[in-house]
């Protein structure tokens, strides 16, 4: 028996020499001589899972990260037993383990090192909780860049910095500031233009150390739990981020109108001030889909209740909302009012559902509302009590979208700003302290919640945000970045944390626009809006304890600005699904930056601002005030300037002009960008006509438009349309062939075509072989035409 002094003393262990090793199908086990077991599974040929077990023992098997869908299944598969080590090859890598200390590197068929250990896995054992701190080190290799990670405040490359995950309310926080509200402990690595991930599966408090430390090292380790991380092969980042993605999951298609521009504040009320808002912007044609009722809405802040003096009849004024084409969000926070007469509280005492603390009394906390209890939403009979909860809200009430706040947890007044370690918690029948719960606690929370809303919203489809998440999360809800703050410091932020957040499996997610914190003056505003459109959650949000920070709160000429863009986000919804129906099709993530568009440009490495935005816009805000235009990088292609239809070559970094009323905005050659007119909201108007902007190309170039009902669930079932074009351009010659999927009938059969750059004058045009009179086509010069039937090919002869 060794002394608790005696295991403090004895520091960092490794494993030793392999001597034992078995094969079962898919998982292969290698034990060493002091007792680690290193379990290796193949999920595919690109994707391997790394367990180690200390003592011979690992933990129950079980994650709140995987998804249910992740697809299995593999090529190729041997190993071979050799002096000095092991080798396992799929069809896409070889994994070499070796004898004498279980170390492994990871190579692709060439031989080229993709990921090698420095340290390799070792452990220290934990004297106050018991179990291990597990650790993993790698070898950084020269030139080797850091990606991903979620919401990190910091430089999209990684390299030199070390981050902790573990999900904190972190309000006004800062450049580099860590940690934050999210812990997605998900990497990509670029090395040697071979890219790889890594996803270290452990939900306690985690920290990642890309050559901080030590200039050749990059490392991983965790306050408990099991070293248990995956590894995926590109060689290109966007397979990465697929696999990734594949693993942890997407969500389902939102409402359309969830796409839309939402509003917000803390908080808006009473009824009057809601109505008057939402009559403004329609008074004044600024789109909106949606208004949010932040805590004040409530009785007291209980969640669940309506404050009756400032809301008498909530139904009737989310009709009335409803009516006029607007969406009402109401929030919900964790942290439950410890009062008698409070029917939630009652419920929760009664089943038993609220935390208890190590030696079993309840766990408590002040929040918004006082001393609160919190649900223990790990535990599967909580979450469906909690989604049972929001039934009169969503089905009697009407509201139509929920964000939860606060559900990190936060806790004030205490200096972890969260609940006390020793809390228990169920973990699905996995008993636990809040060390290993605390990452995955607002994630439980906003899964119930999303059920309950998915349940009561049907048929149509539920909307939920989160503020806390760990890996996986993006399968219920989008997520905002909580409470930031209105300088043009946080408009950088906010562009690299979106670019990371979508980077790590996350697409859709929003900043607070304008900031949260402080006032920005209209300048800031109507840049951040700018930015923002080109955001897959599109939300303006301010604490209101300045002043106001609505489009038309900073004079005419910054309103008309906002008015312009948000315009431009509803012209573009037809080509933002479409984005989105990709990402949860193929994974691909909605906004890409830069290195990920083009990994093999080394400018790219290291590039802030610029990305894309979907497949075919390319973005650079504007991040300075007083700014008549700024330096930004083209990658490669040829880019159509969105304003002047000037075409730049990629490659260079230029100087661009943007006065304040234009953002750097460009469009790859041979796109062909779907619009639809402007709405106040969507589904104000029946589409009659698809407009197209056609941005020719000699050459080829593929677009898509996924469209379906915009809300419900029939194009699960094979109702949606979706639209391939393939654009060739010769020097005299355009052919737009068009090819169909699904049986959703769109409200048009009209397109209307804007050309850009065309080289030639339209001479003759021809629809489905057939020729037709310029004058049936609405032909105007070389800039338009009107098609009126779904074509599968117009081709278009230059004079
Ligand atoms: O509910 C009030 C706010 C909310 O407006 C904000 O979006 C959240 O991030 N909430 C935080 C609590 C208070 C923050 C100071």
């Amino acid at each position: 028996m060794i002394t608790n002094t005696e295991i403090a003393k004895r520091g960092n262990q490794y494993p030793n020499h392999i001597v034992d090793f078995k094969q079962e199908k898919d998982k292969f086990f290698f034990t060493t001589q002091n007792g680690v077991i290193l379990e290796l599974t193949i999920l595919r040929d690109s994707a391997i899972r790394f367990r180690y077990a200390t003592e011979h023992v690992f933990e129950p098997d079980f994650s709140y990260a995987i998804s249910d869908d992740v697809s299995l299944g593999y090529n190729q598969l041997s190993i071979q037993d050799e002096v000095p080590e092991y080798i396992i090859t799929t069809s896409k890598v070889k994994i070499h383990i070796d004898k004498a200390n279980l170390k492994v590197h990871i190579t692709d068929l060439e031989g080229t090192v993709i990921t090698q250990d420095e340290l390799g896995f070792h452990w220290e054992e934990n004297y106050n909780y018991g179990g291990n701190n597990v650790k993993m080190s790698k070898v950084c290799h020269s030139g080797e860049s850091y990606y991903g990670m979620g919401d990190k405040a910091s430089h999209t490359n990684l390299k030199g910095k070390r981050v902790n995950n573990w999900v904190t309310d972190s309000y006004a926080y800062g450049k580099d500031q860590e940690p934050l509200y999210k812990a997605i402990p998900f990497y990509v690595g670029l090395k040697e233009n071979i890219a790889y991930g890594i996803f270290f599966d452990n939900s306690f408090s985690t920290y990642f150390d890309f050559a901080n430390e030590k200039r050749n090292v990059t490392s991983f380790w965790a306050d408990g739990g099991e070293m248990n991380y995956y590894f995926f092969y590109g060689p290109k980042m966007s397979q990465v981020v697929e696999a990734y993605t594949d693993l942890t999951g997407v969500p389902e298609l939102p409402p359309l109108w969830a796409l839309g521009f939402h509003q917000s504040k803390w908080s808006y009320f009473p009824e009057k001030k809601v109505k008057k808002i939402a009559s403004t912007f329609r008074k004044l044609k600024i789109p909106c889909d949606a208004i949010y009722l932040d805590i004040d809405y409530m009785e007291g802040f209980r969640c669940f209740t309506w404050n009756n003096q400032h809301f008498p009849n909530p139904k009737k004024m989310i009709e009335e909302l409803e009516e006029d084409g607007f969406k009402t969000i109401t929030m919900i926070d964790p942290g439950i009012k410890i009062d008698r007469d409070y029917w939630v509280y009652q419920q929760a005492m009664d089943n038993g559902f609220f935390c208890r603390r190590a030696d079993g009394p309840h766990f408590k906390g002040k929040v918004w509302p006082g001393e609160c209890k919190f649900p223990d939403f790990t535990n599967p009979e909580v979450r469906e009590w909690w989604a049972g909860l929001y039934k009169e809200m969503i089905e009697e009430m009407g509201v139509h979208g929920v964000w939860n706040d606060m559900n990190e947890p936060a806790v004030m007044e205490v200096p972890t700003k969260t609940a006390n370690l020793d809390v228990r918690h169920d973990y699905d029948g996995h008993p636990c302290s809040h060390r290993k719960a605390h990452n995955i606690y607002g994630m439980q929370m906003v899964r119930a919640t999303y059920e309950g809303v998915k349940k009561f919203s049907f048929p149509k489809r539920p909307f939920v945000l989160t503020r806390a998440a760990y890996s996986g999360a993006q399968r219920y809800c989008a997520t905002w970045t909580g409470d930031n703050v209105a300088t043009w410091e946080h408009l950088w932020i906010a562009n690299v944390q979106m670019q990371r957040m979508c980077m790590s499996g996350y697409s859709f997610v929003g900043s607070d626009i304008g900031g949260f914190a402080e006032q920005p003056n209209g300048e800031l505003f109507a840049r951040w809006i700018q930015l923002a459109i080109f955001h897959p959650f599109c939300r303006v949000h301010s604490s209101g304890d300045h002043g106001d920070q609505e489009p038309w709160s900073f004079g005419d000429e910054i309103t008309d600005i906002v008015r312009k863009y948000i315009e431009l986000r509803y012209q573009l919804l037809p080509y933002l699904y479409t984005t989105f129906y990709k990402y949860i099709k193929n994974g691909m993530p909605m906004i890409q930056s830069l290195v990920f568009y083009d990994q093999e440009d080394q400018q790219t490495h290291f590039r802030t601002d610029e990305f894309l935005f979907g497949e075919h816009l390319l973005v650079c805000p504007v991040q300075e005030p007083n700014s008549q235009g700024r330096r930004m990088y083209f990658p490669k292609g040829k880019w159509y300037s969105y304003w002047t239809d000037e075409v730049i070559t990629g490659g260079v970094e230029k100087w661009v002009a943007a006065p304040i009323h234009v953002i750097p905005l460009y469009v790859k050659e041979g796109a062909m960008v779907p619009k639809y007119p402007v709405q106040q909201y969507v589904g104000e108007l029946d589409i009659k006509e698809l407009g197209i902007d056609v941005y020719y190309k000699e050459g080829i170039e593929n677009s898509t438009v996924f469209e379906d009902q915009q809300d419900g669930y029939d194009y699960k079932k094979g109702r949606f349309s979706l639209r391939r074009f393939r654009l060739r351009g010769k020097k005299k010659e355009l052919i737009i062939q068009q090819f169909k999927d699904g049986d959703f009938i769109t409200s048009y059969s009209k397109f209307k075509l804007t050309f850009h750059g065309l080289p030639f004058t339209i001479g003759k045009v021809e629809l489905d072989n057939e020729e037709v009179n310029p004058k049936d086509i609405k032909l105007n010069g070389n800039n338009s035409l009107e098609v009126s039937k779904d074509f599968t090919e117009l081709h278009i002869f230059g004079t």
